[in-house]
């Protein structure tokens, strides 16, 4: 259009089969003024000198992107947990007997490709560290007709170790929290959910006692900030969830982190979160989890 008839719109309807990539405005890209990007794009100008609007678009673009994971030992994991994002909303997809999922055609645009970290969702995750793997990422090539299958993103991590914790040592228990929180004599947790005895009794004032009945989902890593002396085994760190009862009463859960930092005990921790059926909560974190007396001890 030609003329100075003063400030107008300038829009373009988004019409199936294409996608936006970038306005200009006299040469340089703009963003649009409204927000419903997916059907119309609009710039304004002010249209006081002879000035140019240049949609670009790109027509029948298809992606097919890939997430893979993989054990320390190159072996495919299924059912882990893949996002995908297009940066507005993130698709979480699991991955099959090959270790890879995969999703698409998707219209183009700029993808990334992660890990999802959330253990609360995926017991999964108990078994890898670390997680946050680097993700991965994809722009589609700017012109149209292409159908593009970028290289898959592969996440490789650690596998838990298999051992087993112990607490108590030469005394007859850990103290946490200077003496609020005691975990008592026989304390054994295993790497692996269904490697048996796990025994965890947790005792905490008044007359408070937790008993675990049986393991969740755990995972026993190497924590590179801790070096114990002596090193005991191939792994410092174990952290689960598990469930249990409260003075008795079913429906208790809990979280823990425990590490060890080699002996004496006493740069040893353990972090827990024991969450009763009727509600109440005990937290030991922070400062609070050092072991005041006892040793925790990895073992393989
Ligand atoms: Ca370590
Ligand atoms: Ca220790």
């Amino acid at each position: 259009m030609k003329g100075y008839f003063g400030p107008a719109s300038v829009c373009e309807d988004v019409l199936p089969g294409w996608t936006f990539e970038q306005v200009y405005v006299d040469g340089d890209g703009v963003t649009p003024v409204n927000t419903d990007t997916d059907v119309r794009i609009c710039v304004n100008v002010d249209n006081l000198k002879d000035q140019s609007v240049k949609f670009l678009n790109f027509k029948d673009v298809k992606v097919t992107l890939t997430g893979c994971k993989y054990d320390d030992a190159g072996n495919p994991v299924a059912g882990y947990p893949i996002d995908f994002s297009d940066g507005t909303t993130t698709r979480t997809e699991l991955t099959g007997a090959n270790g890879c999922v995969t999703i698409g055609p998707l219209p183009s645009g700029d993808y990334t490709i992660s890990e999802n970290t959330d253990r609360s969702k995926y017991l999964i995750l108990y078994d890898f560290r670390p997680l946050h793997d680097t993700p991965c990422t994809f722009h589609t090539p700017a012109e149209s007709g292409g159908d593009y299958y970028p290289d898959a993103c592969n996440f490789t991590n650690t596998r838990s170790r298999p051992g087993r914790f112990t607490g108590g040592g030469s005394t007859s228990s850990l103290d946490l929290d200077n003496g609020r929180v005691r975990v008592t004599q026989g304390m054994e947790l295993h790497c692996s959910a269904s490697a048996l005895p796990n025994n965890l009794e947790v005792n905490w004032g008044p007359g408070n006692r937790f008993h675990l009945g049986a393991l969740t989902a755990v995972g026993c890593f190497d924590d590179p900030a801790i070096i114990p002396t002596p090193p005991d085994a191939n792994f410092d760190t174990i952290d689960g969830i598990g469930v249990g009862s409260c003075n008795g009463v079913n429906g208790a859960t809990i979280e823990f982190t425990l590490k060890d930092a080699g002996e004496p005990g006493t740069n040893d921790t353990a972090s827990l979160k024991i969450t009763c059926a009727d509600g109440s909560v005990l937290t030991v974190s922070g400062t609070g989890s050092k072991v005041n007396k006892g040793n925790l001890q990895a073992h393989y």
